[in-house]
């Protein structure tokens, strides 16, 4: 990337919402509306910054290999990747939810190792470790509430914001494993070589953050 420029890469869907007063206050406006505007690369009132519309899941993927020198993503991504090139700059407070294990009211684990259907394999994995539980691991990418009711699993490890798609489904939340927010990230390079131009961002964001 260009050592005048900043790009930024923004996860699409609910995160979005909330980071654009973030960025607004940084006084950064997108030119078109990452909402209904089919662009992915987005212009913005400042001509150095652009930004990238991406899946929530990548973002910390285009901040890793330097495609982006910042960028917004959920903590629970953030656990699930080895980001060796990553900075955590600023809990910026929003799409906040829980990760928690859930099940089917009264479920007890019946002699075989406990079946856990999940997106988060390596936060599952590192949570039941750490309780010195062995489990069996099944990796799904999403409705991960559907496995405990088809026997596919005897408990998920999923997000928890209101708890109505568990309720919905008959399951209840039964373990809390971590709290999540959203995170800004920087590129540990770009954070040297962009030093001055990233640090006047942050402070901004960080007093829209703290003011929020
Ligand atoms: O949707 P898509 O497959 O494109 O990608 P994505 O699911 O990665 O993106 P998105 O926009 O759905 O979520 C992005 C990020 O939002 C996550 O990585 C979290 O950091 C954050 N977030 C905050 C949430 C929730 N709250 C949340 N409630 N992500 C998902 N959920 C889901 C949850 O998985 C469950 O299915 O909402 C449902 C539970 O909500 P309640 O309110 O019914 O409890
Ligand atoms: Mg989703």
């Amino acid at each position: 990337m260009a050592q005048n420029t900043l790009t930024i890469a923004l996860s699409k869907g609910r995160i979005l919402k909330e980071t654009l007063p973030l960025l607004a206050a940084a006084d950064i406006h997108p030119l078109d509306d990452p909402d209904s505007s089919r662009k992915l690369i987005l212009d913005t009132n400042q001509p150095h910054i652009k930004l990238l519309a991406v899946r929530a899941t990548d973002a910390p993927t285009y901040v890793n290999y330097g495609t982006a020198d910042l960028g917004v993503a959920g903590k629970d991504v953030l656990m699930e990747i080895e980001g060796e090139n990553l900075y955590e700059l600023v809990d910026l407070g929003i799409a906040r939810c829980r990760l928690m294990v859930a099940g089917q009211p009264g479920f007890t684990p019946a002699g075989h190792r406990l079946r856990v259907a999940t997106k988060y394999v390596r936060s599952a994995q590192r949570y039941f470790a750490e309780k010195g539980e062995q489990v069996e691991l099944i990796k799904l990418y999403g409705s991960m509430e559907l496995a405990p009711l088809v026997g596919l699993s005897d408990v998920i490890v999923d997000l928890v914001d209101t708890g109505n798609t568990l309720k919905a489904n008959g399951l209840a939340p039964m373990e809390h494993i971590a709290d999540i927010s959203s995170r800004l990230i920087v590129n540990q390079h770009a954070y040297k070589l962009k030093h001055d131009m990233i640090r006047e961002l942050v402070q901004h964001i960080q007093e829209a953050v703290n003011n929020g």
